[in-house]
């Protein structure tokens, strides 16, 4: 496998060629390029990405946070879905995939990095920017901490929004590219980032929001104070999101009628309030039950994609899953859609041709016993390879 690996960073090369996925787990930065070829499998997608540009080119987000829930584990998800052999598997369907290593998620002052965390590096012993290994001249800076008191009701707002801001320009940069940013959260807070990412660069991109949460909750109405829970309110500028250090970089950037969610079924009062007030179409588990998940696919692009013409953001929680097909993640609901629900919506979306951004977030390999981990993980694999044109024939 490490053949058809190259990895670009010359600083790193040595520790990245010796294991790249266990080098991952000890947040050195690196970079992994993988090109499609005809004996890995395909040589392009099974479909065109229209609004993509040149050789179809995934540039994969990896951002372990867990700053906008109370538990950990979240963080831990990117390294699992890269250890899973995702960037291999998506350049045996015809992309080219790069991938950066998380370090830069990791320097912020106010992130309080759990000691017992494969996704942190250890307190005190652990330098950034290619660590003490790499010989980098920009090694030596350590992990700061800075207080993160609660702001009104939220909780980690500082760390929150440094996070998102930061993933609102790598998921920017690489759209910018003409290529498509998979982001693997992390929890869902950092939708924030993504969605204001994608729409720089795409103004009239529309959301699907597959969940079984809304996560529409405002810093006024949310009982948590968990950011999780309000990424959408953000996003579409509702009241108490103009506040620092949000209001800093983040402009409302999302309509009401841009957004649609499929598989909402725990959704609290003051959000089905936010939900009937901007109209915002929504389609639970009730309606998929009643319709069927072809119908409600295609319901939801009418509403927000009515020509196929626009460019589409997908943020996935794999919440939106039954607990049965993923089971480690932070808040499951029973009732969630099957394996095959849960993979039509990826695998109908791709074939739009319209996908410029993905989001698969919330797995938490932390949670539960190990296979409980395993399908977990293996389901968000699956659902980042159908976005990306896996079909089963
Ligand atoms: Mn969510």
């Amino acid at each position: 496998m490490s053949a058809i690996r190259k990895i670009l960073s010359p600083l790193t090369a040595r520790t990245c060629l010796a294991s790249p996925i266990r080098r991952a787990g000890a947040n050195r930065s690196f970079h992994i390029y993988s090109k499609p070829s005809a004996e890995k499998g395909r040589t392009e997608p099974q479909y065109r990405f229209k609004f993509l540009k040149g050789a179809p080119t995934v540039g994969i987000v990896g951002c372990p946070f867990s700053g906008g829930q109370g538990r950990t584990g979240v963080d831990l998800a990117p390294n699992k879905l890269i250890s899973a052999g995702l960037v291999d598997q998506l350049s045996a369907l015809g992309w080219e995939v790069h991938y950066n290593s998380q370090q830069k998620y990791i320097d912020i002052p106010y992130n309080p990095i759990p000691a017992s965390s494969p996704a942190a590096p250890s307190e005190g012993t652990e330098t950034f920017n290619g660590g003490s290994t790499s010989g980098s001249g920009s090694a030596d800076k350590k992990i700061q901490r800075l207080p993160d008191e609660d702001i009104g009701k939220m909780k980690k707002p500082r760390l929150v929004s440094a996070v998102n801001q930061k993933v609102a320009q790598e998921v920017e940069e690489i759209a910018q590219k003409g290529w498509l940013p998979l982001t693997l959260g992390g929890d869902h807070s950092l939708a924030m980032g993504t969605v204001s990412g994608t729409k720089a660069k795409y103004p009239d991109a529309c959301l699907i929001w597959v969940d079984a949460h809304a996560d529409i909750n405002t810093p006024l109405s949310t009982d948590s104070g968990n950011l999780h829970g309000c990424p959408v309110s953000f996003l579409l500028g509702l009241e108490g999101t103009d506040v620092s250090p949000f209001s800093e970089w983040l402009k409302p950037c999302l309509k009401p009628e841009e957004i649609v969610y499929i598989g909402l079924r725990d959704v609290d009062g003051p959000e089905k309030e936010i939900l009937k007030k901007h109209g915002i179409k929504a389609f639970s588990m009730h309606h998929v039950d009643k319709y069927g998940i072809g119908k409600v696919v295609e319901m939801a692009l009418d509403h927000v994609n009515p020509d196929r013409s626009k460019p589409i953001h997908l943020s996935y929680d794999v919440d939106a899953l039954d607990p049965i097909v993923a089971p480690s993640t932070g808040t499951p609901v029973r009732g969630g859609l099957t394996f095959r629900e849960g993979h039509y919506i990826t695998e109908a979306l791709a074939e739009t041709g319209c996908l410029v951004s993905v989001d698969i977030m919330e797995v938490n390999p932390a949670l539960l016993d190990p296979s409980s981990v395993e399908k977990t993980v293996a389901a968000g694999c699956s659902l980042a390879r159908a976005s990306l044109g896996e079909t089963l024939l």
